[in-house]
């Protein structure tokens, strides 16, 4: 290999956001991370992911943390490395879209808080669902200097996605002004062969450096990323090894060393990983004691790979299931999974066009009858409301749910109006900062819970005194 040309492959940390997320649902506390950041600053990652939809809503609803403030503390320990988050296009962290007035303020807030590279994905890979938060970022770089648009394509299989497809996209996406590409494998679902035909092909349809997020879910992520690299790929996303594999990340110290010698070698310092590792070691396994990490998650789940179904697809299907008395219809649901996502236009699955996929083939097994009762979801996605698919959906199913209902067939949120406004105006009472109104937009009560406590805390009140089920605390 020694006539190659020097490529070193870059690494994502996701330790401060994925790896966490995939494996303890999003728990661990600023104040976890402060103490380490001045060493995940000096190992020469590509960049920290730290922030997201879950770790939003969890520091809000669970840690009783202002996110807000967790991400100036780590970007005030971390002076040299980028730091990363993920938005989920016109939903941004939230669960609904947002007017575009709402995601470029959203957007702009991020960057001025620290971020620099904002990873921006469509659950429909609907590339018009992105494009107001890619012009939020490319006119916030243009302003401050700061701020990257990176494009995910959220990875799936099926008729519709072939080579073409993903070139075609990728095409596409540089065509829309962003700064990179990411192939975003929720589920795992990206085999080692595979990677290599895909990135091999896109590197030639587009300029644009391509990164690979996988999950270890099916055990072939790091194999994946191997072939990966090989192909090509610019940037890989890994986790330190007290918080990898599983259905986190590949070990970041594994695919460091797996280079070393070779023209893709990091330069990093395993010894100043290692100390990493050993920081993050037996917070592992407090993690584990309180059963925060449940070994269940550890081991390879074979059957992501088998059904194709994001392996948190299965656990919520199976908890639909018991609930109902009914785990005896696993198998029959299995099978109607595909032939739900064929109907819907055959989406990817992943938040949150997988729980409405995987909650309508329950109710259609259930109810013994195909779309007898469709969920409000299934409404909307047959409706245009989530953005068009790649695959047409099923005129048949369209007839049957929502017989002559008119169609959407515009980038959704053309038909929402601005509405910043209107959030202040909801919430000013609470305001303290500016960010405190995104906060509220994404997630309202939950926003206000937290605003209400914060106050209290302020005001040196006994919060266990609060009448909470009222939501009323004393001031
Ligand atoms: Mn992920």
């Amino acid at each position: 290999m020694s006539d190659i040309e020097k490529k070193p492959i870059k690494i994502t940390e996701t330790i401060l956001r994925d790896a966490h997320q995939s494996l303890i649902a999003t728990r661990m506390p600023t104040e976890k991370m402060l103490p380490i950041l001045d060493k995940l600053d000096k190992v020469g990652y590509h960049s920290l992911e730290c922030w997201g939809g879950a770790t939003f809503d969890a520091s809000l609803r669970f840690l009783k943390e202002d996110p807000w403030e967790r991400l100036r503390k780590i970007r005030d320990g971390v002076k040299n490395t980028k730091l990363q988050m993920l938005f989920r296009g016109q939903n941004i962290l939230g669960y609904r879209p947002y007017a575009d007035d709402v995601v470029e303020y959203f957007v702009q807030k991020s960057i001025a808080n620290g971020i620099d590279i904002i990873r921006i994905f469509d659950c429909l890979n609907d590339l018009r669902n992105l494009q107001a938060a890619v012009d939020a970022t490319i006119k916030e770089k243009k302003q401050s200097g700061k701020g990257h648009a990176q494009v995910a394509l959220s990875y799936t299989l099926g008729d519709a996605y072939t080579l073409d497809y993903w070139m075609d996209t990728a095409k596409k996406i540089e065509e829309m002004g962003a700064d990179s590409i990411c192939i975003k494998d929720m589920a795992g679902l990206l085999v080692p062969y595979k990677a290599q035909e895909l990135i091999t092909a896109m590197k030639k349809s587009t300029k644009l450096p391509i990164q690979l997020h996988t999950h270890y879910t099916s055990g072939v992520a790091s194999m994946t990323y191997l072939k990966a690299v090989e192909a090509g790929v610019d940037v890989i996303d890994t986790a330190i090894s007290p918080f990898a594999l599983g259905t986190s990340q590949p070990a970041t110290e594994v695919m460091v060393e797996t280079f070393k010698g070779t023209p893709y070698d990091t330069g990093f310092d395993q010894n100043l990983l290692a100390e990493i590792a050993d920081y993050f070691r037996p917070y592992r396994e407090e993690c584990i004691e309180s059963g925060l990490l449940s070994t269940k998650v550890l081991g390879v789940n074979i059957k992501t790979l088998l059904y194709q179904v994001p392996g948190g697809m299965l656990s919520n299907m199976v908890s639909q299931l018991k609930e109902q008395n009914a785990e005896d219809k696993y198998e029959e649901v299995l099978k109607e999974i595909p032939r739900v996502r064929k109907d819907l236009g055959e989406p990817p699955l992943v938040t949150p066009s997988s729980q409405i996929v995987g909650t309508q083939a329950v109710f259609n097994v259930l109810m013994g009858e195909r779309y007898k009762m469709a969920t409000k979801e299934t409404k909307a996605v047959l409706r245009g409301e989530y953005g068009q698919t790649v695959k047409p959906m099923s005129e048949e199913v369209i007839n049957k749910v929502i017989p002559g209902e008119k169609r959407i067939t515009c980038r959704p949120a053309d038909l929402i109006p601005n509405e910043l406004h209107t959030l202040e105006d909801e919430m000013k009472q609470y305001k303290q900062q500016d960010e405190d109104v995104l906060s509220y937009a994404l997630f309202p009560q939950v926003a206000t819970d937290f605003f209400k406590y914060r106050e209290a805390q302020q005001t040196k009140v006994d919060v266990t005194a609060a009448d909470t089920a009222n939501g009323a605390y004393p001031v």
